[in-house]
């Protein structure tokens, strides 16, 4: 029995799942990684460095430029396959009276321009900008912006709706994620090298609860020792055989 056919015959169980993925996923929608977000004129620079709230204090015009970029490459990108698989196992689950749970630490939207609903987005948004003064958050600024940073209507400026190193996640979105941990029978973690807190540790936590748990990942990550069932490959290739063979299970 193949890795995918090991883990759908123990996903196909499972009625509480819990999705996390990462950069990974939108690799295959030719969304950067994180890590490999900085090509061109952003070559010279660390993305550590410049997702901080130091790096926007010190340098907004930069930090605000690179966002809107990001945010203007990512509205030219398409979700893939492996967006897709995820829309349709969360309808099949919804339609069996099951739960299905997805957390994102992506930023770029493709999940829910693939058709997934309730998408926690752990890491905020690069379509959504805030106020520095007010903190009203807005996702209809022009692109590009007309300037760096943005002035706002109230006297501050536009920040990008980023969860930056340093940041707490959203509380919404952090109590969201831990109310589905703790009642899920089922946690896949896809895409991601699972070094981010506190959204690696969400995985981990389902482990310790006894949830089934699978991985998809083109390499080795710190939870692939871990997992009950650790695949490597392609998120866009893995996903749909993986759903398919879920779907069929009934
Ligand atoms: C927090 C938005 C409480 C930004 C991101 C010291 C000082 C300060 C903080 C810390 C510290 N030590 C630890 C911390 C906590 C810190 C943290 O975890 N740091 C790590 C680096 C050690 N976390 C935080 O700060 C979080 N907040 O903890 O608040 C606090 C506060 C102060 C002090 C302590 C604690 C906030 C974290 C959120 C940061 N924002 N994103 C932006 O996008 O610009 S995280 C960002 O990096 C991404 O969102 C992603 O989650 C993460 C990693 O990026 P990538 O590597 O690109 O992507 P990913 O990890 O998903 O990896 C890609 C994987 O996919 C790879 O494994 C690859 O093999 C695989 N892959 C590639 N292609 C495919 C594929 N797999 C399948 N198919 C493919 N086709």
């Amino acid at each position: 029995m193949s890795l995918i056919e090991q883990a759908a015959e123990r996903l196909g169980k499972c009625r509480s799942i819990v999705i996390l993925t990462g950069a990974g996923v939108s690799a295959e929608s030719g969304v950067p990684t994180f890590r490999d977000a900085l090509t061109g004129v952003w070559a010279r620079h660390d993305p550590m460095q410049l997702a901080t709230p130091e790096a926007f204090a010190r340098h907004p015009r930069l930090v605000s430029r690179w966002y809107d970029e990001r945010r203007q490459n990512v509205s030219r990108c398409a979700p893939n396959p492996g967006h897709h698989a995820l829309a349709d196992w969360q309808r099949v689950v919804g339609s069996r009276g099951g739960a299905f749970t997805l957390l994102t630490q992506n930023v770029d939207g493709l999940h829910q321009r693939a058709g997934s609903d309730d998408v926690v987005e752990l890491h905020g948004s690069l379509l959504t900008w805030r106020c520095t003064k007010t903190g009203r958050e807005r996702s209809d600024l022009p692109m590009p912006l007309p300037e760096y940073p943005m002035p706002s209507e109230e006297g501050g400026v536009y920040r990008p709706g980023i969860v930056w190193f340093g940041e707490m996640l959203p509380r919404r979105a952090q109590s969201r994620a831990l109310s589905a941990i703790g009642v899920c029978d089922a946690v896949v973690s896809i895409g991601t090298s699972a070094v981010v807190d506190p959204a690696a540790s969400f995985v981990t936590m389902a482990i310790d609860f006894g949830a089934v748990s699978v991985e998809v990942n083109l390499e080795p990550t710190p939870i692939s020792e871990r997992v009950d069932v650790s695949i490597r490959g392609r998120s866009g290739e893995v996903l749909p055989e993986l759903v398919k063979l879920i779907v069929q299970q009934g």
